[in-house]
């Protein structure tokens, strides 16, 4: 018999809606509702448990689920600060990316961390990093609201998440030093039998078939027999293309699947190299 798979998620939240969006496109049908913290799925043997973000490490190493979502940046800080966890990443997702970094107040003459006071969610990371750099400075934690503690006084700098810098600005501050770049990823338990598990293995290959499918397109194009070549190294990331003979003499229709984007610009330089009935298509799942 096969043990049911048991994956947290978080229950609001940033993480929240591509995580759901990432199982339901891996074929898991379920429906949450209100503040139910299980979730069973209608078609597949899987639980889904949805919990704040923070708790996932834990449930994972406690082997509670046999896999999670959630930011690196929660599961680096938690790995460092406390010794139970032993989850270890296996797929990054490619979604809610970010940046851990230090910012100042835009006046500040501040040049160097040492002998400051940085405010920050994720002191241990950052107690990590002025270890390895040999700098003195004292951290203090903060829950939320960091971005204001420079302002009221408490701290001369702080170290917080940045995604597109919006907050920094409306506060005043600026981003002088990246300490990591994050984003989420699937975790599962470090020292894991189960891994070993088909039905988790399957699991992982299909999410990782739904992210490799959001970067990648079906890209389908005539062109002249003599450019082929040249249009081929245009495709961004394609292995292989098909070339098919076409009705009028001396062209052919190239389809390729891209694993990279494939930008306006590219299409242009496409056109320019003689490429016609340019089509760039979404791919909704790869399995390789
Ligand atoms: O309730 P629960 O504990 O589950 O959630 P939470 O409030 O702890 O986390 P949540 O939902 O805010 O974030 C979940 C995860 O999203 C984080 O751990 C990161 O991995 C990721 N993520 C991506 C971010 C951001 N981008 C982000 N911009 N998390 C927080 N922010 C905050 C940041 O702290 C700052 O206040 O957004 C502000 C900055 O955003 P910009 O766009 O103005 O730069
Ligand atoms: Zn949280």
């Amino acid at each position: 018999m096969t043990k049911k798979i048991t994956i947290a998620i978080q229950r609001k939240g940033r993480l929240y809606d591509d995580s759901k969006d990432l199982l339901i496109k891996s074929g898991i049908n379920f429906s949450t509702n209100g503040d139910k913290l299980l979730a069973r799925s209608s078609n597949m043997d899987i639980d889904i448990l949805l919990v704040r973000d923070d708790d996932i490490p834990s449930l994972v190493s406690k082997g509670v689920a046999d896999l999670g979502i959630v930011g690196q940046n929660v599961l680096a800080e938690q790995a460092v600060s406390n010794k139970k966890i032993s989850a270890k990443s296996v797929l990054s997702l490619g979604f809610s990316k970010c940046r851990l970094a230090f910012a100042k107040p835009m006046n500040s003459k501040l040049r160097s961390l040492k002998n400051k006071i940085i405010a920050t969610s994720y002191p241990a990371l950052v107690k990590k990093f002025l270890k390895a750099q040999d700098i003195k400075a004292e951290v203090i934690k903060i829950n939320g609201s960091v971005e204001l503690t420079p302002y009221i006084g408490i701290a001369d700098c702080i170290c917080d998440l940045v995604s597109s810098g919006a907050t920094l600005e409306e506060n005043n501050l600026i981003e002088f030093k990246n300490l990591m770049d994050s984003e989420a990823v699937l975790i599962s338990p470090v020292s894991y039998r189960k891994i070993n598990d088909k039905n988790i293995l399957d699991l992982i290959k299909r999410f990782e078939g739904v992210i490799n499918a959001a970067e990648s397109k079906y890209v389908m194009l005539n062109a002249q027999t003599h450019s082929v070549e040249k249009i081929c190294k245009l495709l961004p990331g394609a292995d292989s293309p098909t070339i098919i003979p076409l009705q009028q003499q001396d062209k052919v229709a190239i389809h390729a699947l891209c694993s990279e984007p494939v930008f306006w610009e590219t299409m242009e330089q496409l056109k320019s190299n003689g490429a016609s009935s340019i089509l760039v298509m979404p791919v909704e799942k790869i399995l390789n």
